[in-house]
Formats: structure tokens, C-alpha cells, sequence
């Protein structure tokens, strides 16, 4: 099903498609039952995006409140030919956790004749699928699908591309979704996998005003309460849960000392439920702890990024400050 490229030709898409989820990604099951375990009780945000949740949180792009996307988009609108000089000709661009086709295009637009573009992805189907669609649209681009966790390391074992230097693309603060030790880890890991004169491009939304930043995670329509609650409806679908949704409501915290935006559902009553059999219990105004999204200063990302022996070579930000765009690169020294 998944053909290597050779036989066809140049100028058709295709497609190499490698399975690489050794371990395989995420437990939903055992998560959920871990996370209903603790105090408080938490929940990881990796299970918002089934097809239902992707759609919902495309909606939230587009919300005026969710600043986010159209901050990063603008600003590598502005970026392009920076880029593009930065990077060079031949680019191998490589994207974990390929999400957003839009912003990747931008970028391979911007590049000076990138040769390589390679997806990682723990969902397989969705990877595949955006993955065909930019080897239609860029038939002179050699375009690469992995199928792995890349919170546990960047294996690229299977890069036969030795030309160009690899840009490794996280757009979006996805890097907000980890804790500082793990956003150490992660960065540690993309710092591993690559050689002296590759690149990461990473976006990082910033530390701002509190009222701003809780109205773009708690915004006047109630689409990102519909996207937290979708987590409820897929543990009810999938894991035979027997959760009230409507007794839950959606809460979005600034919490200034550890400067992230937390995503809660509290119950508006005790509740009583099960998941798979196990029975818990939620006290009315006791939280299930679903996302945070860290926020960072100048300061506190470079920081981040010295930590696992990175350099901040350029960062762009828009006129207002929103958020910021990275470039750092291996450290002369470490
Ligand atoms: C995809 C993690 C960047 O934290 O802003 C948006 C997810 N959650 N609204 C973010 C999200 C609620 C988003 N990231």
C-alpha cells in the first residue's frame, strides 16, 4: 500500500510512507485511566485532535479571540526571503507533528528550492493524507511520511538525503503544551538528531495581558469549551465512559507563576462515572485538568533554548508582540 518511490514517475506524487512507532503511540485506555487516578484529576491534551477535535480546533483559528495562527502566519509572510536566505537551497524540511498544511506551505513557498519535505505523525491516516497532498502540489519535492511519536526523539534513520540542511519546523507554541522539563526533553531530543548547520524554526506564543490571554482560550461563541468537552464525548464513545458532559463547564486560567494559560472542566455537581468499568468520583467545583499552554518571554526562551545547547539565531515577533518565531541553531560550544 505504502510504495517507495522507485518505478514512478518524477512527476507523480508519491509518497515514502515508513512506520516507526516503536513503542506505539499513546494508550488512550490506560492515559485516561491514570490521569482519572491522580489529584487533581488531568487529562492530555495529544487526545483533542481525533477528526471531530481537529475540525473544532480549526474553528478556533479563526475565532477573534485566537490571536495564535493569524499572528504566526503573519509573521512568516514577513519572514519569507529571511528565510529562505537562512536556509539555503536544497532544504531538507522536516515537520513533527504536522498539523497545519497552510503554514507549512508558506515556509516551502518562502524556501529558495527545498528538496525534502518529511511529516512525523502518531496518527498515520491524517499524516498520510496531508503528506499526498503536498507531494501532489510540489512535484519536484522528494516528500517523506514517518509514522512515530516524536515526543520520544526524532529517529530520522530513514533520511537518505544527505544534501541540504535540515530545518526542523514547530509551529503553532506546541512547545506551550509541555511542561518545562519537557520541553527540555523534546528540544533535547530534535537537538540530537541533527547536525552542525541544521536549523529549528519554532513559534512561541507569548507572555501578555491576562484578560487577553483567557479570552483566547475562553472565547465568547464557546468553541474551545465544544473542543474541551470533545475529550469527554471521545472517552464516553471510545472507552465506554458514562460521563454527564453537561454537568461539566469549561474554565480557562491565567496562571501567572508558572505562566500558562490552564484548561480545566469543573463540576457543576458530584459526579459519579465510569470509564472501562473503573468508577470515579468528581466533587461539585473539582477540576479535571485537560491543557496548559505555557507562555514565554525573550528571556525565558532563549533560556529554554541555551538549556539543551541551542543558540537563538534570529527571532521575529509581530509588531505587537503576540508572539514569536525562532530560529536557533546547534551551539558553536556546548
Ligand atoms: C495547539 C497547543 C498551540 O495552546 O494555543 C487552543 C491548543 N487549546 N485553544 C494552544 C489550544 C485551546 C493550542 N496549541
Amino acid at each position: 500500500m505504502h510504495d517507495r518511490v522507485s518505478g514512478r514517475p518524477s512527476t507523480h506524487a508519491a509518497l515514502a510512507f515508513y512506520d516507526d512507532q516503536h513503542p506505539p503511540a499513546g494508550d488512550f485506555l490506560a492515559d485516561v485511566l491514570d490521569g482519572f487516578s491522580r489529584t487533581p484529576k488531568q487529562l492530555t491534551p495529544v487526545y483533542f485532535y481525533d477528526a471531530k477535535g481537529s475540525a473544532i480546533f480549526d474553528e478556533i483559528t479563526a475565532l477573534p479571540e485566537y490571536y495564535v495562527t493569524r499572528t504566526e502566519l503573519g509573521i512568516l509572510d514577513q519572514i519569507g526571503s529571511e528565510l529562505s536566505a537562512l536556509a539555503g537551497p536544497g532544504a531538507v524540511v522536516i515537520e513533527p507533528g504536522s498539523g497545519s498544511s497552510v503554514k507549512i506551505r508558506k515556509l516551502l513557498d518562502a524556501l529558495s528550492v527545498p528538496a525534502a519535505y518529511v511529516g512525523l505523525d502518531i496518527s498515520g491516516e491524517h499524516l498520510e493524507s496531508a503528506c499526498q497532498e503536498i507531494a501532489a502540489d510540489y512535484p519536484d519535492l522528494q516528500v517523506g511520511a514517518i509514522c512515530a511519536d516524536f515526543t520520544q526523539g526524532l529517529d530520522l534513520k530513514h533520511l537518505t538525503l544527505e544534501s541540504g540542511r535540515r530545518i526542523i519546523f514547530f509551529p503553532g507554541s506546541t512547545i506551550g503544551n509541555f511542561e518545562p522539563e519537557g520541553a527540555r526533553e523534546l528540544l533535547s531530543g530534535f537537538r540530537k538528531a541533527m547536525r552542525p548547520g541544521d536549523a529549528v524554526l519554532i513559534g512561541a506564543d507569548r507572555v501578555k495581558n491576562a484578560d487577553r490571554l483567557v479570552a483566547a482560550y475562553d472565547d465568547k461563541a464557546g468553541v474551545t469549551a465544544r473542543f474541551n468537552l470533545n475529550l469527554i464525548d471521545r472517552i464516553n464513545d471510545e472507552l465506554g465512559g458514562t460521563i454527564d458532559a453537561s454537568a461539566l463547564r469549561h474554565k480557562a486560567i491565567w496562571n501567572a507563576e508558572k505562566a500558562r494559560i490552564e484548561m480545566h472542566l469543573i463540576a457543576i455537581r458530584d459526579l459519579h462515572f465510569t470509564v472501562s468499568g473503573r468508577e470515579f468520583e468528581l466533587r461539585e467545583g473539582e477540576s479535571i485538568h485537560t491543557e496548559n499552554s505555557h507562555k514565554f518571554t525573550p528571556e525565558s526562551f532563549t533560556s529554554l533554548a541555551k538549556s539543551v545547547g541551542f543558540d537563538v539565531l534570529q527571532a521575529w515577533s509581530d509588531p505587537a508582540d503576540l508572539f514569536t518565531l525562532h530560529w536557533l541553531e546547534p551551539a558553536a560550544k556546548a
